[in-house]
């Protein structure tokens, strides 16, 4: 039975990967049938092309474009945080009743909005610390997208722009989710961190404590520290390109001009996620630095002031907020959160998986099999799965070769043929492969069923 030869594959180092290939050729046998119409003839259980299920089970809003952000209840948190320094002499600092009020004021409203919270606990000078965090269920684990502030004040007075402000818009934002049912393509999760005042405390604490897999599922961390500033700039993190445009968008839109927020490296809780090497951005609206002749020109406000003179100060109350500032910011906050949340979480087609590790195959012995682990791919596999296979064998009619699924069902890639006496088997073989989830590990085994010849599998790889 002639065969057309597939491609020979590339060599490749023995690890299990994920590489872009060119598209495989369809292996295709004498009298023009493919080899997925043989495999579904000689399969012990005929695979049934299942419809695609990337995009099955989605319910709610899929809202492309991000809601307003209601800035009267934005304002709403900053007086309950302003209620709760009164009631907790004058401060929400590290350490005292005001800060833990606060946190459990967010986590009372993500709570009863259906998110699913977490307190951590640390301890800074001798003081236990709480960060809290938000993820809202769904979305792909493999991709988050982060927005954080810290809720710690100052010692010296409520900090309600540092960091109310931060604090009560990304919590808008998070109820603003929940309220419109936005079902995103990745995952959601929000953190107010403590003890950023003692330098980043509660922030370098949870990254210190996450594992290295864990950072790297982590898209992008958004940090919100003073949003809402009396006499405010327009600062965009200059980090991660991606989410800098995302924001500069966001304002050009609007035509509001910004400026790369330059100074804040390490001044704030974005600083351990950017050392960890996650992709960080964020929004600033100025602190005790004086705003200049030529920011005043296009923000309006006072030249020669300090964007907050309340900075660190008592006078950090609910009368020290511009309301268009934290109107506007909040909006870009969530501007950002569904424009980074949407799409980009399945590896584009002709994503490759692939193992290179060596395995002998026992003469007229028992089947061998080697794994390859697929993740990062929602949804079943394709109904033209590529399966590149490379053995090394005197004789290849000695071997049969099936592709065992995550479901542990079987496609025939190739049966025994004493008649095919030639060597090697460098092929790529179309499976229906739909009826399997991508994800999960699949296997490849070979048997030599007959004397007198051996070899090896050299490896294989999967393309979907
Ligand atoms: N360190 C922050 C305030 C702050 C000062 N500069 C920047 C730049 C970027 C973010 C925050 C800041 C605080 O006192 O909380
Ligand atoms: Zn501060
Ligand atoms: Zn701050």
């Amino acid at each position: 039975m002639p065969v057309l030869h597939g491609p020979t594959l590339p060599r490749t180092t023995p690890t299990t990967r994920r590489t872009r290939r060119p598209r495989a050729t369809t292996t295709l046998l004498a009298g023009g049938a493919t080899v997925t119409a043989a495999l579904l003839a000689l399969t012990s259980a005929p695979a049934t092309a299942a419809p695609t299920t990337a995009l099955a089970g989605r319910t709610g809003t899929a809202r492309a474009a991000a809601p307003d952000i209601s800035v009267a209840n934005v304002k709403a948190h900053l007086a309950q945080l302003q209620s709760i320094a009164n009631a907790n002499g004058g401060n929400r600092a590290h350490g005292r009743s005001g800060y833990k009020a606060s946190l459990d004021y967010v986590k009372g409203k993500l709570d009863a909005a259906g998110y699913t919270t977490t307190v951590q606990q640390f301890t800074s000078s001798g003081v236990t610390g709480y960060n809290l965090i938000a993820d809202w269920p769904g979305g792909s684990a493999d991709h988050v997208v982060f927005a954080g502030s810290h809720l710690d004040s100052v010692t010296r007075g409520p900090g309600i722009n540092d960091n109310g402000s931060g604090s009560a818009g990304i919590l808008e934002v998070a109820l603003t989710v929940a309220r419109e049912g936005y079902k995103p393509d990745k995952h959601l999760r929000f953190a107010w961190w403590g003890a950023e005042e003692l330098g980043m405390v509660g922030s370098r604490n949870y990254v210190n404590k996450l594992p290295a897999a864990e950072r790297s599922k982590i898209d992008a961390y958004l940090n919100f520290d003073m949003i809402g500033s009396p006499n405010p700039g327009y600062f965009v993190y200059d980090d991660d390109p991606k989410a800098e445009q995302v924001f500069k968008d966001f304002y050009a839109a609007r035509k509001i001009a910004t400026e790369p927020e330059t100074e804040g490296d390490g001044r704030s809780d974005h600083a351990p996620f950017k050392d960890a090497g996650v992709p960080v951005g964020g929004l600033f609206s100025g602190a005790e630095y004086s705003k200049t002749a030529a920011q005043a020109q296009k923000w309006g406000g006072t030249a020669g002031q300090a964007f907050d003179r309340c900075y660190h100060s008592a006078c950090d109350t609910s009368a020290n907020i511009n309301d268009t500032a934290l109107d506007t910011n909040s909006d870009a906050i969530a501007y950002a959160v569904w424009t980074l949340s949407s799409g980009g979480t399945t590896p584009p087609a002709g994503t490759s998986f692939e193992n290179r590790t060596p395995l002998d195959i026992p003469d007229a012995g028992a089947a061998v099999e080697s794994p390859i682990t697929v993740t990062g791919r929602p949804g079943n596999a394709p109904a033209t799965l590529k399966a590149g296979v490379e053995i090394r064998h005197s004789y290849r009619g000695d071997l049969v070769i099936d592709l065992v699924g995550p479901s542990g069902r079987t496609y025939r890639l190739k049966p025994a043929d004493s008649g095919d006496s030639a060597a090697d088997v460098v092929e790529t073989y179309t499976v229906d492969a739909s009826a399997e989830t991508a994800n999960g590990t699949w296997k490849l085994r070979v048997q030599d069923v007959a004397a007198q010849d051996e070899g090896r599998l050299a490896g294989w790889k999967l393309t979907f």
